[in-house]
């Protein structure tokens, strides 16, 4: 297969180079890493011994024009649109998104007329340096219809994922899984970027009540959404990724210590706003997106 990654931060870098051993695979990537990648490949850690610790996909920082079977979104949910319209210069038979918060499928369908699929990844990974990606903990990714239901797409594409090594399920209850994911990263993220911590922490006191009750949180607004996911479910979820990546530094506490706008929006304001528009209070997911919102005007990065 001919694959794009749009977005080839820690998470694109880590599927696009898992990917790269046996598909002609595309980066689309900030300069520093592009180039790096383009002059000595890109080097995996933390992804076993089966796999090469260097893969030489091509990297590019124009992600206009390009063709390929499958294009792969990684970029921060923010930038979603602004991928969706340089797709929309190429050609695709097929996009998946892979990117943390809520929408992201909806805007690439607004603007494209290629099939677009929903997915999620748990993975922890890290851009170390530009050109090295290292995988902090293996997850799981679940892709598939984005409305839910069976798709030829998403088999052909699960069993590429499968064979590249990405522990992967094909899902046909994609809306719950978003929203599954959704509260896993509503807990997680905004705890271990707030207090600095590894994603690890939120499994113990005094972080764990904090970050259980903002999972809890999503999980009512997802049912008044008419998603089936009991709280049960999205605690043990979350609990699950947070042992699974215990050392992982999650993507927003990387994005705070990079000084980068985080996914605030598109994850706790997403939990916010659903909940408002079915007159459910959610405090903590109140509180934890006005915290982060507080340090991001701090540090001008909007
Ligand atoms: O999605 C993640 C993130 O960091 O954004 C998890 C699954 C929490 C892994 O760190």
């Amino acid at each position: 297969m001919d694959i794009v990654v749009f977005g080839a931060g820690s998470l694109g870098s880590l599927v696009g180079g898992l990917l790269a051993r046996d598909h002609a695979v595309t980066l689309v990537a900030r300069g520093a890493h592009a180039a790096a990648v383009r002059e000595s490949g890109l080097r995996l850690e933390g992804v076993g011994e089966t796999h090469p610790d260097r893969v030489f996909p091509g990297a590019t920082t124009d992600g206009t024009g390009l063709e390929a079977d499958l294009a792969i979104v990684a970029v921060k949910s923010f930038d979603t649109a602004a991928a969706a319209d340089a797709l929309a210069t190429g050609s695709f038979d097929a996009v998946l998104s892979l990117q943390n918060g809520m929408g992201n499928e909806a805007t690439l369908a607004a603007r494209l007329e290629v099939p677009v699929l929903a997915g999620t990844a748990t993975y922890g990974a890290i851009l170390r340096d530009p050109g090295v990606v290292n995988c902090t903990g293996v997850g799981e990714v679940v892709l598939g219809a984005r409305d839910g239901g069976p798709s030829d797409t998403a088999d052909r594409i699960g069993e590429a994922f499968a064979a590249a090594g990405l522990e992967t399920t094909v899902a046909e209850d994609m809306p719950r899984r978003l929203w599954e994911k959704l509260a896993v990263n509503a807990g997680i993220n905004p705890v271990t970027a707030l207090t600095a911590t590894e994603n690890g922490a939120i499994l113990a006191d005094p972080a764990t009540d904090l970050a259980r009750n903002a999972a809890r949180e999503a999980a009512r607004v997802a049912r008044a959404c008419d998603v089936a996911l009991s709280d049960r479910d999205a605690l043990a979820a979350m609990e699950g990724v947070a042992e699974a990546t215990a050392a992982n530094t999650s993507s927003m506490r990387q994005d705070v210590l990079g000084d980068r706008r985080t996914e605030i929006d598109a994850i706790n304001g997403y939990v916010v706003d659903h909940a408002a528009d079915h007159g459910l209070e959610v405090p903590t997911n109140r509180t934890l997106a006005a915290l982060v919102r507080t340090w991001e005007r701090g540090r001008d990065v909007r």
